[in-house]
């Protein structure tokens, strides 16, 4: 495989001024017709003219009404064309029924779908599939299907066709198909001019009656971009598809979003309210993107971070308006650390915008997605809120309809605020996360406060320098009241310090207030006043960290040193369980420990390899001591999570429930499961349902719960991906592997089917110490599937395969054993270039 590096970047020959595609569908022969109206670049290099292409099968090509014979290669086409305008017609044939990969054209049960997002267009028809190519198509479908949907507006249609047009120049990345037997959940919207849009959101027949959520959470989607960011939607219909096969969570195609039926799909008798939660977010996320994606692109696929940091950032707004901030926050946060901070800290670290490729579907990680969004979360802070929404005004003003890039972005914020962001890049070349030191002094009123910044080397970035740290900072006295509102320091330097004066006593610091900057926090060379700020810290993610710390640090201490819990840690954190001042959800989040993977990591930056078994050992010994600290505490805590209203996913019944769940899991180790059963029993929703349920899971009181559970929902494939992924994922570390190979072998197991797929091996590599036993069983059954599905689905096999990224923590036996498989997956027969990208990577 070829690598593809950012600094070879030269601007296309050839640009579209439009495209006509015609679809003339079939299972196994579908042919798509295509005429193209190209124009030399005057800014192009280069004269050659060279269109993608992969499986596809040209039948006849012409140029301006003459037939040509191009010159074809498995990755496209080449020929001489004039030094003027020029029209390209193609037909080809593409089999959509045997594309198990999922990029391109595709069926999944009979319905027909696309996902081009990064490079499928090109196993379409032959393309320049890039997406500094922008054009307008206009698209013709012919088939037996009743429903036939494309990008933009419907134009035309009769009886077994259909003909589309989308006015806004696009990326043949944005483009789709579906074509079924669908059922719509209509809608409408006016927009802040007045216009009136048409909504759907189309399903499979049965399907119909878990599309409101969705329809509600776009409406409030496009309503809240209007009022936040002045941007508007600019077609006269918009379209949802649910498909059940599936590589991604959803793509944002224009005016066609197709979407992972598991992130749109919801009811509360088979929506748990994290699901709930989930699907909102999405629906943003791909709604937003209109802006920040569609009408303004990337130029390259380095790039990515433009428009996905940028619109995960705009979602988690969304989300945080809409529900709790800080509960928003730490749950973020909690993701980055469990899936950027482990990327960042291994074998696939990357910068934000990284300068080399194989294979870009490798790079929609959680550095480019939720990294991406931090740093623009930094920027917002350092500029501040007005400057912000000023340079996001000029972004849209200036690049709408362009594909660009991070400088084109930083140069706005330079434009509008003056500023000079050149440090400030080094967040989007650098890979690593940064680790922030920190110690005090105080003498005569004045309080210091002295960082130093370091960020580790990272594969091909052995040297890294100091970065633009915006670092949130309050002062508290003893009593707990505030000496110092937060205020940002801005920090440059590799080492600097920071002065409080005027104070009448030494103050106690709560430093990186929110979360102000993605970095690893070192705080011991301070006096620990973490139970104090556990209880007094006005930040609620600061409170929430004095706690998960305290927690981690204690674990840790009982695994390498046989430690056993700490009195003072589980009074502190019984008094914020009891403390109904606070939001029940903060209380919930307040109340789970960190996970093993967690753990582990930090054993592992003790300098010791991490034990999985001791780690789980510990981890429930602590959830033990926990619960008989509460367990007086219990009935009124449990009786105030009551709800007396019909069942909503709203953030304030989502937080009862969530906090009722916790602590339904700690009672659940004290009555062996009673009140769990008796829970699961009269559950009349989802969320009640498997947290219960769950909970007998945990202590094997499960026979019987499990059966009732599957034979309630077996004709439900997102309930029944539930079933899969928590067996395994709440099987003892004895049993774990031994739960999956079972499931494998379930009639419902499917290998095709991206989301069974990860609910059955995803949650074996989630059960930390039953994926990591001793005797590589788990190592082993992960590596004999990703073989299997490589060979049906690459795109999905690479990605998880980043389940093996952490193997350098472990001790050296399993460090063979996993070097063993991932050798043994790279020597497999006609490996994709996917896979042998990543775990090449992950094994150098
Ligand atoms: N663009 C791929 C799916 C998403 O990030 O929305
Ligand atoms: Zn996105």
């Amino acid at each position: 495989p070829q690598t593809i590096y950012l600094s070879d970047y030269t601007p296309p020959a050839y640009l579209v001024d439009s495209v006509h595609l015609t679809f003339q569908l079939a299972p196994t022969a579908t042919r798509v017709i295509s005429k193209i109206a190209f124009r030399p670049n005057p800014e192009a290099t280069s004269r050659e003219f060279f269109l993608n292409g992969e499986q596809v099968e040209l039948i006849w090509a012409k140029i301006d009404g003459a037939e040509v014979a191009p010159a074809v290669s498995p990755d496209g086409v080449r020929m001489d064309v004039p030094d003027a305008p020029f029209v390209f017609e193609a037909e080809v044939e593409i089999s959509p029924q045997t594309n198990t990969a999922l990029e391109g054209l595709y069926m999944s049960n009979g319905m027909y779908c696309t996902q081009c997002e990064a490079e499928g267009f090109r196993k379409i028809t032959f393309y320049p599939d890039r997406p500094d190519v922008m054009s307008v198509f206009t698209v013709r479908i012919e088939g037996a299907e009743p429903v036939l949907l494309s990008n933009g507006n419907p134009t035309a249609q009769g009886d077994g066709w259909a003909e589309w047009h989308d006015p806004w120049p696009k990326p043949a990345y944005l483009f789709a198909l579906v074509a079924g037997d669908l059922v719509a959940h209509p809608d409408q919207f006016q927009t802040m001019s007045g216009k009136d849009v048409e909504l759907n959101i189309y399903v499979r027949p049965g399907d119909e009656g878990k599309c409101a959520f969705g329809m509600e959470a776009l409406k409030a989607s496009m309503k809240w971009d209007e009022d936040v960011y002045g941007r508007e939607y600019d077609l006269d219909i918009f379209n949802i598809v649910a498909v059940d096969d599936f590589n991604m969570g959803a793509m944002e195609n224009k005016g066609l979003n197709i979407f992972n039926s598991s992130c749109v799909l919801a009811s509360p008798e088979t929506s748990t309210d994290g699901n709930f939660e989930r699907i909102e977010a999405i629906i943003a996320h791909e709604y937003f993107h209109n802006w920040t994606g569609n009408r303004i692109t990337c130029r390259d696929w380095f790039q990515l971070c433009l428009k996905e940091g940028l619109t995960v950032y705009r979602d988690s707004q969304f989300t945080s308006d809409l529900r709790s901030a800080p509960v928003k926050r730490i749950s973020d946060v909690n993701d980055l650390r469990g899936r950027q901070f482990r990327e960042d800290a291994g074998p696939l670290a990357h910068p934000v915008r990284p300068d080399s490729f194989v294979e870009i579907n490798n790079f929609y990680t959680a550095t480019i997605y939720e990294k991406g969004a931090e740093v623009i979360g930094m920027l917002k802070r350092l500029v501040g809120d007005a400057a912000y929404a000023k340079a996001l005004d000029l972004y849209f003003e200036r690049h709408d309809g362009e594909a660009t890039t991070i400088e084109a972005w930083l140069t706005v914020f330079e434009d509008t605020t003056g500023r000079d962001l050149s440090q400030f890049k080094r967040w989007y070349e650098q890979a690593g996360t940064p680790r922030l030191t920190v110690s005090e002094s105080y003498e005569a009123g004045t309080y210091s406060l002295h960082f130093t910044q370091m960020t580790p080397p990272t594969p091909g970035q052995p040297d890294k320098a100091p970065q633009v740290l915006p670092i949130a900072v309050g002062l508290l006295a003893e009593d707990g009241t505030a000496v110092q509102p937060t205020v940002v320091l801005e920090m440059t330097k590799q080492e600097q310090r920071f002065k409080f004066s005027n104070l009448e006593s030494k103050p106690i610091a709560s430093i990186l207030r929110e979360f102000s900057a993605p970095v690893i926090l070192d705080t011991a060379a301070l006096p620990d006043n973490r139970v104090f700020l556990l209880a007094h810290d006005t930040d609620p993610f600061n409170k929430w960290e004095a706690g998960q710390t305290l927690a981690k640090d204690l674990l840790v201490s009982m695994v390498t040193e046989g430690a056993t819990p700490d009195q003072s840690f589980l009074n502190a954190l019984v008094e914020v369980a009891r403390d109904d001042s606070l939001d029940p959800a903060f209380r919930e989040l307040a109340l789970s420990l960190p996970i093993d993977d967690d753990i582990a990591q930090a054993v592992f930056e003790t300098g010791a390899a991490p034990d999985p078994d001791a780690i789980f050992t510990a981890r429930e010994t602590l959830k033990l001591s926990i619960a008989e600290a509460l367990s007086d505490s219990l009935p009124r805590l449990m009786a105030s999570c009551q709800i007396d209203a019909a069942y909503a996913p709203d953030a304030d019944q989502v937080g009862k429930r969530s906090f009722g769940a916790a602590l339904l899991n700690y009672l659940s180790l004290l009555d062996g499961g009673k009140a769990a059963q008796a829970q699961f029993d009269s559950a009349t929703d989802m969320t009640q349902q498997f947290t219960s349920w769950l909970c007998l899971l945990r202590v094997e009181k499960d026979a019987a719960a499990t059966s009732d559970f599957y034979g309630q929902w077996q004709h439900d494939r997102l309930v029944i991906d539930k079933w899969f992924g928590a067996r395994i994922g709440a099987a003892s570390p004895d049993k774990a592997v031994a739960m999956a190979q079972a499931l494998t072998q379930h009639p419902d197991f499917a290998v095709t089917n991206p989301n069974r797929f990860r609910a059955t091996l995803g949650a074996l590599a989630g059960n930390h110490a039953g994926f990591h036993r001793a005797d590589g069983s788990g190592y082993q059954m992960l590596a004999d599937w990703l073989i299997t599905l490589d060979a049906i689905n690459p795109q999905t096999t690479a990605r998880m395969s980043a389940a093996f990224q952490t193997w350098k923590r472990y001790d050296a036996d399993r460090q063979g054993l996993i070097a063993a498989q991932l050798e043994r997956i790279l020597a497999t027969p006609d490996l994709s270039p996917d896979t042998t990208e990543m775990v090449g990577r992950i094994l150098n």
